[in-house]
């Protein structure tokens, strides 16, 4: 039996003010959707299908380096994290799991914080290892580099680091291990580029070796910061490459914010599908750089166009095509759970626009280069407003019609700020 953090019965409540107007649009968008010759009820069953990781250090206020501004009632360590997280899956029936973060989030007691997930019904998505910045009292520093470092002993170190996280992993049920590093150099010269390279690969060999055979591990790749000049593992060419070289196990991890501005991200998106190394997403939008806004919250319809890309390979591949998905986000100057609920919610709303998608009209809209009908029929599933899907599948999974709303008239937030005074020291939160 589940544990429901919030009241099941204030959600009902809630969800029977808005219950009629839900029923009125969901059938009015049945009807449009069946002269298209789509079935609304099968798309509301896929929609009951889909989940996205939410990353536990998303639960507590980010910052930028310039300040952090804390909110009220943050979690302190991981298990109030995880209360978090059972909220916006208890209300957006949408995130099933949680991705931890290491050593942030290292339990005192590994199986108690599992048994603590199994009554919350979440699960474990991949671990994330963190080599970007130094622990109190460690024998080796990362200023310079962890698995790329020149010092052999800052290699280690960090490849042991990795190692742990994987070891903590199979105890909580993970089967993944995401792996990014900042390492790189701020000025021309300070690196030997191609050494720094076969540095890595020989450390990533090390954490490899360790991998279970039912696991996977991520290679995350990122342009730019905190290194200004040149990244070690800067882009999907790159991830791909060492991936390639790791071998089966090894997949390239696809986060949104790490590319160049006006990078075409469903491209690669399907390079890697191609290739069978797209290992999974991290989820969240950008403006600039490395923002780390709410997913969907900018351009939407590049969210829709990786998910078209998905649906696509989906048809091609089937079961065997099932990349890992996750948000990545930090949340400065919203509460976090909101955040999350949402983000959640768009990443399923441009999945279920994608299964929108007439594949048989657009595949021969390509074939005959009829241009503007093929970019018409992607416009006609994006612009279809498929939010009464997304609600009735929340309700019907015993979620809530409005997460946010529900969220808000269950004084969630304000019970917990009062359970959680701040404390020296609380667990980690913020930007990767
Ligand atoms: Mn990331």
């Amino acid at each position: 039996m589940t544990k429901n953090i919030i009241d099941a019965g204030l959600v009902e409540q809630h969800n029977a003010k808005q219950r009629a107007e839900l029923q009125a649009d969901y059938d009015a968008l049945g009807g449009m959707l069946s002269r298209r010759g789509v079935d609304i009820e099968a798309l509301t069953a896929k929609a009951q299908t889909f989940g996205v990781a939410v990353p536990s250090w998303g639960a507590g206020t980010g910052g930028t380096r310039f300040a952090r501004f804390p909110g009220k009632g943050e979690p302190r360590d991981v298990t109030e994290k995880m209360e978090d997280c059972a909220v916006i899956n208890q209300l957006t029936r949408a995130t099933p799991a949680v991705s931890l973060h290491f050593p942030w989030d290292k339990p005192a007691d590994p199986k108690g914080l599992r048994e603590q997930a199994d009554s919350l019904g979440l699960g474990f998505d991949a671990v994330n290892s963190n080599t970007f910045q130094d622990q109190a009292g460690q024998s080796a520093t990362y200023k310079f580099g962890s698995l790329t470092s020149t010092n052999k002993a800052s290699r280690e170190l960090a490849v042991q680091h990795n190692i742990d996280c994987i070891e903590l992993g199979k105890t909580l049920g993970s089967k993944g291990l995401t792996v990014w590093v900042g390492d790189g150099a701020n000025f021309p010269g300070q690196s030997n580029l191609r050494g720094a390279l076969e540095r890595y690969i020989d450390s990533a060999r090390g954490i490899y070796a360790a991998l279970p055979d039912d696991w996977q591990m991520y290679i995350e790749h990122k342009l730019f910061e905190p290194a200004f000049y040149c990244s070690v593992i800067a882009d999907w060419g790159t991830s791909f490459a060492v991936a390639q070289t790791l071998g089966d196990k090894a997949k390239c991890l696809v986060d949104l914010g790490h590319h160049a501005p006006n990078t075409n991200i469903e491209m690669i998106v399907a390079r890697l599908a191609q290739f069978g190394k797209l290992g999974g997403f991290h989820f969240n939008d950008s403006k600039y750089g490395d923002d780390d806004l709410d997913s969907g919250s900018i351009d939407p319809f590049q969210l829709f166009l990786i998910f078209n890309e998905l649906a696509d390979s989906q048809a091609r591949d089937g079961a065997a095509f099932n990349p890992s998905y996750m948000l990545d986000q930090s949340h400065n100057v919203t509460d976090p759970i909101e955040s999350l609920m949402s983000s959640a919610v768009e990443v399923q709303r441009a999945f279920v626009q994608a299964a929108l998608v007439d594949r048989t009209a657009l595949v021969g809209f390509q074939e005959s280069n009829d241009v503007l009908q093929a970019a018409q029929t992607l416009k006609k599933a994006f612009r279809t407003d498929v939010s009464p899907i997304l609600a009735m599948a929340r309700l019907r999974s015993g979620g809530a019609i409005d997460p946010v709303g529900a969220y808000r008239a269950a004084g969630y937030r304000e019970q917990v700020a009062v359970k959680r005074p701040p404390k020296a020291g609380a667990s980690g939160s913020g930007i990767v």
